[in-house]
């Protein structure tokens, strides 16, 4: 663990393997959090925050910029970490990591960035409202891209003055220690980047609830954003919830479908399905239905395996969980009577078998009850679904408890705008899929989420609001 700029024992003495899915070898023995680390850790934070907080905003987003620069410099070992506690392929790792470095060369460069207004009043009156940080800040991330998604919450967070106690997913801990150590080194003042290593009973849950933390950033499952959502409610503290999806994909017959083919496909397999915005759920023109389901099939059946490939390629699944949960899914598919136009298991090369790997799967005659249609597999599966009109589309697109993103193919640039604007999502691409940008808001509706990462929105997501009001006597 890192604690106020320096490595930490876990208070009960215990570890914990962490295990490369692509072999089941042991990577790592990783500390075991506890509530007594956790209550260090924010102390820590809690001592460095308010000078943290008092520095030049200048100053704060040069060290910021630093960061990014070791982040950069240490890009290929902590991608390799990554790669090899939770199986994404070094080019796709590295490209994550490259993400890391960006969100705070971004943030740095908006530590300044945070105007409040003067409010026109009475005019024996001047009124004017400033933009706080909370204080401690409590990070808590998932394993599908690990340090990627602790960058988009801290490096916020830490712009505009606050501190954060990070706690990484126990399925990939590694790259956020590590991050730690880069980023004291590169002039991060002791205490303000924290890092308890763990299981959310033992450490995320106490980190929630920890009276001294002012506001939690989560990214994971409903399930779990739903118990951080009601811990925060006790304290009457914010979240920022980042959640699960079900994100449609719809391919007009206007499209180009050249273009749309690969697209569609890394859209659903893209860091094997483990993706919060995998468009799992294709929706296909009737009209071109048969031809582009043969040629998403015969891509999937084609797609790369292996994490010693090219980008763009296809790495185990992140954890014996995650690969038995897809697995029941596949079956769950086959019960419901959906048929398997390619892959639905795991490959048959024995030099793959060795590791959590599944097969790029295509399920079609679905229909919209199945729970492969319903629910988030977070796996390389993508359901086909045909359709006759745009307004059917939209239908069957806003027809999830999700709103994370939605992708659309199309020739017309009407029916982009259309469609875009009646979807329920909170990213829509169009004419692209998975192309995220550092500077765009991104989060979800509906059961995906609440608040936004990335963007000058995510700024405020760390940010409290104070009206000062002078009267002119
Ligand atoms: O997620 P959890 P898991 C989905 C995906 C996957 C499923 C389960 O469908 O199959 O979630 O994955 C910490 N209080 N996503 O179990 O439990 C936990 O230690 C506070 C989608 O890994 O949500 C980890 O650090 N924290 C998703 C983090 O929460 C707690 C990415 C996420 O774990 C906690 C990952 C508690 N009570 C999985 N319990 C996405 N949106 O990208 C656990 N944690």
């Amino acid at each position: 663990m890192y604690i106020g700029g320096q490595f930490e024992k876990p208070a009960g003495g215990e570890y914990f393997p962490s295990l490369n899915p692509a072999d089941g070898s042991l990577v790592a023995r990783v500390a075991k959090g506890s509530p007594a680390d956790v209550d260090k850790a924010v102390s820590a934070a809690t001592k460095s925050q308010s000078e943290w907080a008092a520095m030049k905003p200048l100053d704060r987003g040069r060290i910021l910029k630093r960061v990014a620069e070791a982040i950069n410099a240490s890009a290929t070992a902590l991608a390799q970490s990554e790669t090899d506690e939770m199986g994404m392929p070094p080019t796709m790792a590295t490209m994550s990591i490259s993400g890391a470095a960006d969100f705070f060369e971004y943030y740095g460069g908006l530590a300044t960035s945070t105007l409040g207004d003067t409010i026109p009043s009475n005019s024996d009156k001047f009124c004017y409202s400033i933009l706080e940080p909370y204080g401690v800040v409590g990070v808590i991330t998932p394993w599908n891209g690990p340090l990627n998604q602790a960058a988009r919450s801290v490096a916020p967070a830490l712009a505009v003055g606050n501190s954060v106690v990070l706690k990484p997913s126990e399925f990939a801990s590694l790259s956020s220690v590590e991050f730690a150590r880069l980023a004291h080194e590169a002039g991060l003042p002791a205490g303000v980047l924290n890092v308890v290593t763990g299981f959310g009973e033992e450490v995320g849950q106490p980190l929630t609830a920890h009276p001294g933390v002012r506001k939690v950033a989560f990214t994971g499952s409903v399930a779990t954003g739903r118990a951080v959502g009601r811990t925060a409610a006790e304290k009457v503290m914010p979240v920022t919830l980042e959640l699960g999806g079900k994100s449609p994909n719809i391919v007009f017959d206007d499209a180009n479908l050249d273009a749309a083919l690969p697209m569609v496909l890394f859209g659903f397999v893209a860091n094997s399905g483990q993706i919060c915005a995998s468009g799992t759920r294709v929706l296909i023109q009737r009209s071109i239905y048969d031809q582009f389901s043969t040629r998403v099939a015969a891509a999937a059946e084609q797609f790369p395996i292996g994490i010693d490939k090219e980008f763009p390629t296809l790495g185990p699944m992140a954890n014996r969980m995650q690969y038995d949960k897809v697995l029941d899914y596949l079956a769950i598919a086959r019960e419901e009577g959906a048929t398997v136009l390619a892959g639905g298991g795991s490959p048959d090369d024995a030099d793959l078998n060795v590791g959590l790997y599944i097969r790029p799967t295509v399920l079609a005659d679905v229909t919209p009850d199945m729970r492969v249609v319903r629910e988030e597999i977070f796996g390389p599966v993508g359901v086909l679904i045909p359709f006759d009109t745009e307004q059917e589309a939209i239908q069957i697109a806003n027809d999830t408890p999700f709103g994370l993103a939605a992708g659309v193919w199309t020739g017309s640039l009407s029916r982009a705008h259309r469609v875009a604007s009646k979807l329920e999502a909170g990213t829509v691409y169009v004419n692209t899929y998975h192309d995220p940008a550092t500077e765009a808001p991104a989060g979800g509706y509906k059961q995906s989420g609440i608040g936004r990462e990335r963007g000058i929105a995510a700024l405020r997501e760390y940010l409290q609001l104070k009206t000062v009001s002078i009267k002119l006597i």
